[in-house]
């Protein structure tokens, strides 16, 4: 019968991956938790209080279906979850502690009083006990006792935000998971269903605040109209402890204030924002704050009347001041005309050279939001020197939970291991503050918030979740979002324990399935680079198009500063004092001596340091055009493998899950080898030094579509060349099919067909493979990569397994064309099964 139930429930609900890692699915072993109490009494009847007794019910119903009631607290006279302040739960149990716990702080105890049993949820305030709240159903999704819990957890740092880049017309800069929760057609959606899910989800890992709209901020976003809408946004987020903050334009008082300046020390101007700000809190009483982008690509800023950063920054400070609100600005603050000419220019200083010398200037509520790196969420940067050169100013570490430059939600790319190598790196800054210690002073203590002339600091993640059903578009990429929180919560935590924990959270606690995954994720962004961008160097990226597929001159000779500077003779931005951009100068000692020698400076950054040759040792033993090769081909090869270790998942898990990462998967690997090509054919051109293993430029189970026999294709120069095998492809421009054909001329056997085509966002071209006219296989090309072209975003590949092949078989590809995708084909590959 219980059996019954169970199928009938699980069978009957589609995993869409919704509830992401609140699934509650039936714990296997029950027992364990059988002395539970059954009620939950709320010593507290806040809002916040209300939502975690909510959430107790329905943890424990779905994970033990059993079903809590929720009693007055009078009737403390039988074992009960019990939840309160510390304060609360001292006055009725005043054997418990009543120390001061810090802001958001918990600790959960079980305690034996008169023969019952009480498991106490005390939270330092509202939020805490929301917190504890969380963290109890935490541990009873994975399988741990309650039996004796005596556990104390406070926040690592006040500030633990994350940022969403969603614009008014619902689109999110940057997004991969569909359109926004919050707005649609220039207004707040009206139903915020999704919205009070987020905040839960943000809630159940600690996070306490979230700016809703992109910092490239719309010039109306202060309108009393749309403040009027935002409110709803801020209610939505109310029961779960999260505060709305707004990214706000700097030049608003002009925009909409109709001032004649936005200076932000003219006294209008100052008082606008003053009288601006009092609104926003007669709205939204818990406002968060303010998160300001200004100076910044094309953004207006303070500059623009010779102020500093400081002078703007104050200005927001002092007028949101009296409501408890804090500016976030932002020191993502270059000049994106820089002179590629002119070899000591340097992207990468910019954020120290402009906030290093007003570090003491910014009132106590300003906290500036450093990104983790100098340059842009690169797959590999050194820890930005700004977060070491402050000593009495507020910082906050930014980081991207959405995956701009690492692969964008299609590949697996677990970014914790990243933000904890930075979190855990020694910075040996010295501030006011701050004691030289021998050990050093980790990134993690100066954002911790919590000296006396930075009280405040923390992290923020941008996320860009959307609108898609699981969030962030790729289940995996869930634990992304997931990490961030737990590290912002506490970065002690290690990538492994954070990658296990949210396994069992979201799939369950099948010992193979938390293995494997936890595997997979701990690998992948080392996969990821390791085909994408070499020692350093850059992603390679198209970076001023959307970041996704190869581009590897598209850094170079213009002026965004994301130079890595490859040409005949060697590769790398030179940034040592001695010869180069003098950013290495930006780090204390050890640290700098570190980077600048290049005996001592590692494989990982050498060529964000140093220009080589690419004849140029590492001190693995390789030279660096040899690494680049291998590391291509191994990464390629790694991604690949990620399949068959996902496979031995099947059945272990549901279908819809399963499948989802699967197909993603098969489409990174394919796309993995659109990278390793792209990046070995163009270092292999480029330097003329061939891979020792004789890889790269070699494709010896390759058939050029341009040199099939050709029926209605026609063969096209591809841009840049080396996103298309031998630069060139074929397409159709008929309204009928086209077809490329070829006779096999191999041994016989079993073969994988693999047909690389490019799969434009234009339309969606239909292809079929055929073996001596016998349709063999057929798909349709209607995948939404980003862009119109055919190119590295958009180059796919699609396999066909073990088909049976002899000499002379003919194999045809036909392509239908579809509007503007003309069933682009660069080549087939013929690989023995
Ligand atoms: O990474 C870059 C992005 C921009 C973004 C900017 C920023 C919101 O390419 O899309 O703008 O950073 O962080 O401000």
């Amino acid at each position: 019968m219980i059996l019954l139930v169970f199928v009938c429930t699980y069978g009957a609900h589609a995993e869409t991956g919704e509830a992401a890692w609140l699934h509650y699915a039936p714990v296997q072993d029950s027992r364990l938790y059988a002395a539970l109490p059954g009620t939950v009494i709320s010593l507290n009847d806040s809002v916040l209080a209300k939502s975690a007794a909510r959430e107790l019910l329905q943890g424990v119903s779905g994970m033990l279906r059993r079903e809590l009631r929720v009693r007055t607290q009078k009737e403390i006279d039988a074992s009960a979850f019990v939840i309160g302040t510390v304060t609360e739960v001292h006055r009725r149990f005043p054997d418990l502690p009543a120390t001061e716990i810090a802001d958001d702080a918990f600790y959960l105890k079980t305690l034996h009083h008169r023969g019952h049993t009480y498991i106490v949820i005390a939270g330092a305030n509202e939020r805490g006990i929301l917190y504890g709240a969380f963290a109890l159903l935490r541990r009873i999704a994975q399988q741990q006792s309650l039996a004796n819990l005596d556990d104390k957890e406070t926040p690592a740092a006040p500030i633990r935000w994350v940022d969403q880049w969603d614009n008014p017309d619902g689109s999110i800069e940057r997004g991969y998971a569909g359109r926004s929760i919050f707005f649609d057609n220039g207004h707040v959606r009206s139903d915020l269903t999704r919205v009070s899910e987020y905040a839960r989800l943000l809630a159940s890992v600690g996070i306490n605040g979230c700016n809703v709209n992109n910092v490239n901020a719309a010039a109306d976003t202060l309108s009393t109209a749309s403040l009027e809408e935002l409110a709803r946004i801020a209610d939505a987020f109310r029961p779960w402890g999260v505060r709305m903050a707004l990214s706000v334009n700097i030049a608003s008082p002009q925009t909409i204030g109709h001032l004649d300046t936005f200076d932000p020390l003219d006294p209008r101007v100052e008082a606008w924002w003053k009288s601006k700000t009092d609104e926003v809190y007669r709205l939204i009483p818990d406002f968060a704050g303010f998160t300001v982008k200004a100076d910044s690509e094309g953004q207006l800023g303070p500059s623009n009347y010779g102020r500093t950063p400081a002078d703007a920054a104050n200005t927001l400070a002092r007028a949101l001041k009296p409501h408890g609100g804090v500016v976030l600005y932002r020191a993502f603050v270059y000049n994106h005309h820089l002179d590629w000419r002119d070899p000591k220019a340097d992207r990468a200083r910019a954020a120290y050279d402009i906030f290093h010398p007003l570090d003491g200037e910014f009132e106590d509520n300003v906290v500036l939001q450093i990104k983790h790196g100098p340059i842009d969420f690169q797959a590999r940067e050194p820890v930005s020197p700004l977060i070491g050169g402050l000593g009495r100013t507020n910082e906050a570490m930014e980081v991207q939970v959405t995956q701009e430059y690492t692969g964008q939600q299609r590949h697996l790319c677990f970014l914790v291991p990243m933000w904890k190598e930075v979190l855990d790196f020694h910075m040996y800054a010295e501030g006011s503050d701050l004691h030289a210690k021998p050990e050093g002073t980790p990134v993690k203590e100066l954002i911790a918030g919590k000296s006396f002339h930075r009280p405040l600091g923390g992290m923020v993640g941008v996320a860009n979740v959307g609108l898609d059903a699981n969030w962030l578009a790729h289940p995996l990429a869930m634990a992304n979002l997931y990490g961030f929180a737990r590290l912002a919560w506490n970065p002690d935590l290690t990538p492994k324990i954070i990658a296990e924990e949210w396994t069992r959270l979201t799939f369950g606690n099948d010992p193979e399935v938390v293995k494997t995954i936890t595997a997979m994720q701990l690998a992948s962004w080392h996969i990821y680079e390791s085909y994408t961008g070499p020692l350093g160097a850059g992603t390679m990226t198209d970076i001023i198009g959307v970041h996704y597929g190869p581009g590897i001159e598209s850094s170079e000779r213009n002026g965004w500063g994301q130079w890595h500077r490859a040409d005949h003779d060697g590769i790398g931005m030179d940034r040592t004092v001695a010869t180069g951009t003098g950013y290495i100068g930006q780090y204390h000692e050890p640290v700098a001596a570190m980077y600048e020698s290049l005996a001592t400076c590692p494989d990982a950054l050498l060529l964000f340091m140093h220009h080589v040759p690419y004849t140029y040792r590492l001190h693995s033993g390789k030279t660096v055009i040899q690494h680049i090769y291998d590391s291509h081909y191994e990464g390629a090869e790694a991604a690949a493998n990620l399949i068959p270790q996902w496979q031995t998942l099947k059945g272990r898990m549901d279908d819809e899950r399963y499948e989802d990462v699967l197909n993603r998967l098969t489409y990174q690997a394919g796309h993995a080898i659109v990278w390793r090509d792209a990046i070995s054919e163009w270092f292999l051109k480029t330097s003329g030094i061939p891979d020792d293993k004789g890889r790269a430029g070699h494709h010896p189970n390759r058939v050029e579509a341009e040199s099939m026999q050709l029926k209605g294709y026609a063969p096209v120069d591809v841009t840049p060349w080396e996103t298309a095998s031998g630069g060139k492809a074929v397409i159709c421009e008929l309204a009928e099919p086209c077809s490329a054909s070829f006779a096999f001329s191999g041994k016989p056997g079993r073969y994988q067909i693999s047909a690389q085509y490019f799969d434009t966002n234009n339309g969606a071209a239909g292809f079929r493979l055929l073996i001596n006219g016998k349709q063999m296989d057929a798909w349709t090309a209607d995948d939404s990569l980003p862009s119109p072209k055919m190119n590295g975003h958009t180059s796919t590949r699609h396999t066909t397994s073990d088909v049976a092949l002899q000499a002379g078989d003919t194999i045809q590809i036909e392509g239908l064309p579809d509007h503007g995708d003309k069933a682009g084909l660069d080549y087939v590959e013929i690989d023995p099964e």
